[in-house]
């Protein structure tokens, strides 16, 4: 579906919910993160391209007048009611709702009171698969506010109040990446950004002969959990020993001298960091160059760092990286590895467009045949980022 099918759809089922048109609609997209995984918290860089799925917000005004937003998901019961007469806390854990709270709370702290709303949300990302569903929930939302109260933020501070939405509500310490590349994606481009300095690059990707695949186990993660920020923590150790401010600072020569100091799992950790840096520095080069086997090679190097290093693989991902592998450049693809958080969603696959058809159908076979899983594929060409479409 297009993003245009998608809005005109949300517009009537905005009207059917709320018996009239929106006044405002918009859009934020998911991501795909080629390259650079676990290195935006580690003042890195990271090679992400928002994908053409979105969440998409469509809105009016309250009629009875009062400023409480409701906001209706077409994907779950409950409506989120925010009220910005009474200090916004986090819902429970684990709740939709922190994510448009966060938002909000964001822009009242800036003194911007949008007024009363009534909302109806869609969104076509894949939620828990790794592909930034939250990201694209919050700037979606301050993407609403802006609209609404028609005062834009700098695309920087608007994505650090985003990032700082999912701290403080949802509880996940995240790094930058899915913000921003959900407020900055462009049509046709990668984003290299800095996570240090904050600069983009935007790296040109519109090689016809080229795909991106992504191919979701459909096995759910949970990045709230221990785990995310248990791996900060032993970058934050190992940058410590290391006597830098962060492992963007360190050299893998440097890492192997204090080697006998460190703890192992804290060395993997930072060996992979170091090594996943240089690799989406390379790979950026190699993109601009259209030098596609030496992007795949980049791109499964970075997969077993991930699975071996930083242990934040599983099962499936590692067997579509396999049966990825098994295809080979001579069936198409030039690489393939797990995107986002980890610990399940989804792989990322660079191929050739021609064989996309081939290459779906043998992927899901012998996914299923290996795993038991019912694996979903789709591709994308790198779309914009955050959008207002009316009002
Ligand atoms: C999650 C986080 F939200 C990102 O900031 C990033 O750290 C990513 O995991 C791993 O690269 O998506």
């Amino acid at each position: 579906m297009t993003l245009q099918e998608l809005t005109a759809r949300v517009s009537q089922e905005f009207a059917k919910t709320y018996g009239r048109p929106p006044r405002w609609l918009v859009a934020a997209p998911g991501r795909v993160n080629v390259i650079g995984e676990h290195t935006d918290y580690n003042d890195g860089f990271v090679l992400p391209m928002a994908i053409e799925r979105f969440a998409v917000m469509a809105a009016d005004r309250s009629p009875d007048g009062n400023d409480k937003i409701w906001i209706r998901s077409v994907q779950s019961q409950a409506p989120a009611v925010l009220d910005p007469a009474k200090p916004l806390k986090p819902f429970p854990k684990g709740e939709w709702a922190n994510y448009p709270a966060g938002v909000l709370a964001g822009f009242l702290a800036r003194g911007i009171q949008p007024g009363g709303l009534e909302v109806l949300l869609h969104s076509t990302v894949p939620l828990g698969g790794g592909l930034s569903s939250s990201a694209a929930l919050e700037v979606c939302t301050a993407t609403l506010l802006e609209a609404v109260t028609g005062k834009n933020l700098d695309p920087v501070e608007k994505a650090l109040l985003c990032q700082k939405a999912e701290h403080e509500f949802a509880g996940m310490p995240c790094g930058i990446m899915d913000q921003f590349i959900s407020v900055m994606g462009r049509e046709n481009h990668l984003l290299l950004l800095d996570c240090r300095s904050r600069q983009t690059d935007l790296v040109p990707m519109n090689d016809p002969s080229v795909a991106i695949l992504i191919v979701n186990t459909n096995v759910k993660h949970e990045l709230t959990g221990s785990e995310y920020p248990a791996r900060r923590k032993q970058c934050e150790t190992a940058a410590k020993i290391l006597g830098v401010p962060a492992l963007r600072d360190a050299t893998a020569d440097a890492l192997e001298r204090a080697k006998g100091n460190i703890d192992d799992v804290v060395y993997r950790r930072a060996r992979h960091v170091i090594g996943e840096i240089e690799r989406t520095i390379h790979a950026a080069e190699g993109i601009r160059a259209g030098n596609w086997p030496t992007v795949g090679q980049l791109m499964y190097a970075s997969h077993y760092s991930l699975r071996d290093d930083y242990e934040v693989s599983c099962a499936e991902l590692d067997a579509v990286v396999e049966i990825a592998e098994s295809i080979g450049i001579k069936g198409g693809i030039y690489g393939c590895r797990m995107t986002g958080g980890g610990f399940g969603g989804c792989c990322v696959a660079l191929v050739r467009a021609n064989v996309v058809e081939n290459i779906t159908r043998k992927i899901l076979a012998d996914c299923k045949v290996k795993t038991g899983i019912d694996a979903a594929i789709f591709s994308s060409r790198p779309a914009a980022g955050a959008t207002i479409i009316k009002g």
